[in-house]
């Protein structure tokens, strides 16, 4: 599966990201607020649920480590729920999206990333199948307890680890 079917065209001066719930630091972020951040670079594979995958891939964006210090999570946040523009939602534990090489990104192999592929902004999440890494970032709440996103609710799994073979829940 790759996406819900409905690829919106958002360009970046209209493009903003928010984020809410239980953090200490609320934020709301324009183009320029994003691309002001520290820029971090990570190569991984992804693996789509489906079975396919993709090998090498050159990221370029903001770490999760950053992001987590700039909204400083509230000791009670422990999951994650992120929205796509196209109305797509994922759940993932906060320590999943804590891992070393978690980057909120807008290139992909030295170039932006392309509509198709989730530009403006989109999560990259190695670790976990790729249905846990949203395109076309908008939102993410921080919530006390789990709220399961579009896939879940549909029987996939609430961690989605590749490597345990995590598919359903
Ligand atoms: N917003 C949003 N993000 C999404 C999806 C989606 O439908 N909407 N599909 C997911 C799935 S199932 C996969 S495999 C990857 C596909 O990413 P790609 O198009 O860059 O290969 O995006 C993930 N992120
Ligand atoms: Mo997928």
């Amino acid at each position: 599966m790759l996406d819900l079917g409905n690829q919106p065209n958002i360009a970046p001066k209209d493009w903003t990201f928010s984020v809410a719930g239980h953090v200490t630091h609320p934020i709301k972020w324009t183009w320029n607020d994003f691309m002001a951040q520290p820029q971090e670079t990570v190569t991984s594979d992804i693996h789509c649920v489906t079975a396919w995958s993709r090998f090498d891939n050159l990221w370029q964006g903001v770490s999760a480590r950053h992001f987590l210090d700039v909204v400083k999570p509230k000791p009670t946040a422990k999951f994650l729920i992120f929205h796509g523009y196209d109305g797509y939602t994922t759940n993932v534990p906060i320590e999943h999206f804590a891992a070393s090489d978690t980057i909120v990104v807008h290139s992909w192999n030295g170039a932006p990333l392309t509509r198709e592929h989730g530009g403006p902004v989109r999560v990259v999440i190695p670790h976990l199948y790729f249905w846990k890494s949203t395109k076309w970032l908008k939102y993410v709440l921080f919530n006390d307890n789990e709220v399961p996103g579009y896939w879940e609710v549909r029987g996939y799994n609430a961690v989605g680890d590749p490597w345990r073979e995590e598919r359903y829940g």
